[in-house]
């Protein structure tokens, strides 16, 4: 056989994150690389129930091929779920993914050419410039502190002739960090002035461990903004239902690229997720979440607070599932990792989450699927490595 790659294939590289993930599945590994969801809050007795009662009231159309756009139940539930006061969602504008990073790479399809301008943050997550990439934009990284983007260096030259701008607001992917309001509104001012579509990335915003939320991008700008949500963090990832709103004229775009990729999302799991939250089931649900991550990331930094030595310095996240480490710079994180898997612990190192000019001294910690002790036990065994390198 002459194998003959197209050139959007011959540039493809794998996801750093599922290639640590086929290491971090032996048991004796201590992984903080996952960015996967703690299965102790998987809520098997609910999807066993609604699994049930869905093959029980309505096999036919669960089992049937459904609409492109989504079970229409659920694109319904998700609009009255982000309606507030003063915006109305219509479910028309919802189309139901199979998972968020489909609609990521839906929108990569619809929206770039090569070379097309695409703003991101710095750092970014890697999956969405993983989806992004197969349709070669120019990436261009948007100045970000420790509260994320910063608007004001959203300068003229930097807008001019950008697609998107894809923007993670709530406990980002990789850093935990969220975008405080003054900042938001100000992005809002920014990018209604100049035009600027906005990509709002959202799996985590439900999970703030005190439960106050900040008002998202969509609610502060709708006409700009095609929003992403998730049930992967709230329910379980494994029924892949995510879902985005998007403005009428995109929407149909989507759709159209949709019908492409996979012709819609399955019609069972969309049921079944549809069944399981329908109730008001996720109101009671997501607090025990909440909890369970607070309690895990308090076990995380008080254990780095003692064993990580002068010169690592790290944020302390408000919700989500991430720290994000800075070391020293004459650390390479990709080589740390080499050796912390032969100590059995791993993570994710930082450098793949730069669209441009990786800082190859941080990492993404992951505390949420790791029983306490184990939390102490891997970040002790770090803090050691980190001794003997920077000694
Ligand atoms: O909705 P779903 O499950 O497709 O989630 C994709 C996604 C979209 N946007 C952001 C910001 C995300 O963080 C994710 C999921 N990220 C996980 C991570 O670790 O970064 C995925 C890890 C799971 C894996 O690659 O197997």
């Amino acid at each position: 056989m002459r194998l003959i790659l197209s050139q959007r294939a011959q540039k493809l590289s794998s996801s750093a994150i599922r290639e640590i993930l086929k290491v971090t599945e032996r048991p004796e590994i201590i992984s903080f690389a996952g960015g996967l969801p703690s299965p102790e809050t998987f809520p098997v007795e609910r999807i066993r129930a609604s699994t049930e009662t869905i093959l029980n009231t309505a096999p036919m159309p669960a089992l049937q091929y459904g609409p492109t756009e989504g079970y229409m139940p659920l694109r319904e539930w998700i609009a009255a779920r982000h309606s507030t006061g003063s915006l109305q969602i219509d479910p028309a504008d919802v189309l139901v993914t199979t998972g968020s990073q489909q609609a990521l790479d839906l929108l990569g399809k619809v929206l770039i050419d090569p070379g097309s301008r695409v703003l991101v943050e710095t750092p970014t997550y890697l999956g969405a410039l993983q989806a992004f990439s197969l349709s070669e934009p120019a990436f261009a990284s948007v100045p970000s502190d420790e509260n994320g983007v910063q608007p004001e260096m959203l300068t003229p030259d930097l807008l001019n002739g950008a697609r998107f701008m894809y923007c993670l607001p709530n406990f980002q992917n990789p850093t935990g960090r969220r975008l405080p309001l003054a900042r938001r509104e100000r992005l809002a001012q920014i990018a209604t002035e100049a035009g600027l579509l906005v990509v709002e990335d959202d799996p985590y915003g439900a999970l703030s461990y005190t439960g106050e939320a900040l008002p998202s991008l969509h609610s502060l700008m709708p006409g700009n903004v095609v929003y992403l949500g998730s049930f992967s963090k709230v329910l379980t990832p494994g029924l892949r239902v995510g879902y985005l709103i998007a403005p009428q004229a995109l929407h149909r775009k989507l759709v159209q690229a949709k019908q492409a990729a996979d012709l819609h999302t399955p019609s069972f799991t969309q049921r079944i997720v549809h069944e399981s939250v329908k109730d008001g089931f996720l109101d009671g649900h997501i607090p025990k979440i909440r909890q369970l991550y607070s309690q895990r990331c308090e076990v995380m930094l008080a254990a780095m607070r003692e064993h990580f030595p002068k010169g690592v310095t790290w944020n302390r996240p408000e919700g989500g599932m991430f720290i994000w480490v800075t070391l020293p710079t004459s650390v390479d994180s990709s080589q740390l990792l080499e050796k912390a898997i032969a100590e059995h612990v791993a993570f994710v190192p930082g450098a793949p989450f730069f669209a441009n000019e990786p800082q190859k001294n941080t990492m993404r910690l992951s505390f949420v699927t790791v029983p306490p002790e184990r939390i102490q036990h891997g970040v002790a065994v770090l803090g050691a490595l980190l001794k003997r390198e920077l000694s």
